[in-house]
C-alpha cells in the first residue's frame, strides 16, 4: 500500500478529480488511486467514508485527510517543495493563485452548460453568458504565457497547480469544439502532451461507466 490514496470520481467526467490527481503526479510520490462512480445512488454514501464533504477528490496521506482540489493542491505543495507546485517567487505566486482560484470559484456558465466528458465531441451553441467564460479564460491564458510562461510551455512556465486546474478546461475546448488560436492553441497542446494528461484520457476512454447529466 502506497503512503497516499487519492480517491476519485470517474475519470471522463470528474474534473476536479483531474486537476488533484495531476498535482499529485507531479510531486512523484507513489500513490494508490480509487474510484467511486459518482451520480449514481450510492454515490453519496460511499464518498462519505472517504470524504467529509461527500465529494471527490479526497487525498488520505497517514491521519491526515485533504479534500477540496486546491487544498490538496496546497497540502502538496507544503510537503514537496522540490515540486514546484507553485512559482517561487511571491509575488508570481499570488497570480497563479488567483487564477487557480478564479477558476476554482468561477466560470459557473461554462461549467454548466459544457461540461468535461473526455471521449466525446459534441457541437453545441456558445450562449452569451458562456461567452464572457470562455474571453476571461483565454484571455488569462494568454496573459500569464505573455507574463511569467517563459520558463516552459506552461502558464507560470513549468506545469504547476495553476496547470492543474486549467487542464479540464482544455478537454472542454476540445469536446464542445471551440476555437483557440495562436498562444491559446499552444498552450492547450502543452497540456495535451503533458504525459500525465495523456495516462487520464487514455483511462477516460477505457472507462465504460455513462453519466447522463452532468454539470461539473
Ligand atoms: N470544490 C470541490 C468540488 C468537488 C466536486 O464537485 N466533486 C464532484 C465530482 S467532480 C463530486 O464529488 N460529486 C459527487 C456526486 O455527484 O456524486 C473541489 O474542488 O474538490
Amino acid at each position: 500500500m502506497a503512503e497516499f490514496t487519492i480517491y476519485i470520481g470517474n475519470k471522463n467526467y470528474s474534473s476536479w478529480s483531474l486537476r488533484a490527481w495531476l498535482m499529485l503526479k507531479q510531486t512523484g510520490a507513489a500513490f494508490d488511486e480509487e474510484l467511486i462512480p459518482i451520480a449514481q445512488p450510492t454515490s453519496r454514501a460511499e464518498i462519505l467514508r472517504y470524504s467529509p464533504s461527500g465529494k471527490v477528490p479526497t487525498l488520505v496521506h497517514g491521519d491526515v485527510t485533504v479534500w477540496e482540489s486546491l487544498a490538496i493542491g496546497e497540502y502538496l505543495a507544503e510537503i514537496f517543495p522540490a515540486a514546484k507546485l507553485w512559482p517561487e517567487s511571491p509575488s508570481v505566486r499570488a497570480v497563479a493563485r488567483a487564477v487557480s482560484h478564479e477558476m476554482h470559484a468561477g466560470f459557473m456558465a461554462m461549467r454548466r452548460h459544457f461540461p468535461m466528458n473526455m471521449r466525446s465531441v459534441f457541437d453545441r451553441d456558445i450562449i452569451p453568458e458562456i461567452q464572457g467564460d470562455l474571453d476571461r479564460i483565454t484571455a488569462l491564458w494568454r496573459d500569464c504565457r505573455q507574463h511569467y510562461g517563459a520558463g516552459g510551455d506552461f502558464l507560470f512556465g513549468e506545469f504547476g497547480i495553476a496547470d492543474a486546474m486549467y487542464a479540464p478546461v482544455v478537454s472542454r475546448f476540445r469536446t464542445f469544439k471551440l476555437p483557440l488560436e495562436g498562444e491559446t492553441e499552444a498552450y492547450a497542446k502543452a497540456i495535451e502532451a503533458w504525459p500525465a494528461y495523456q495516462e487520464w484520457q487514455a483511462a477516460a476512454r477505457n472507462e465504460p461507466m455513462i453519466v447522463d447529466q452532468w454539470e461539473f
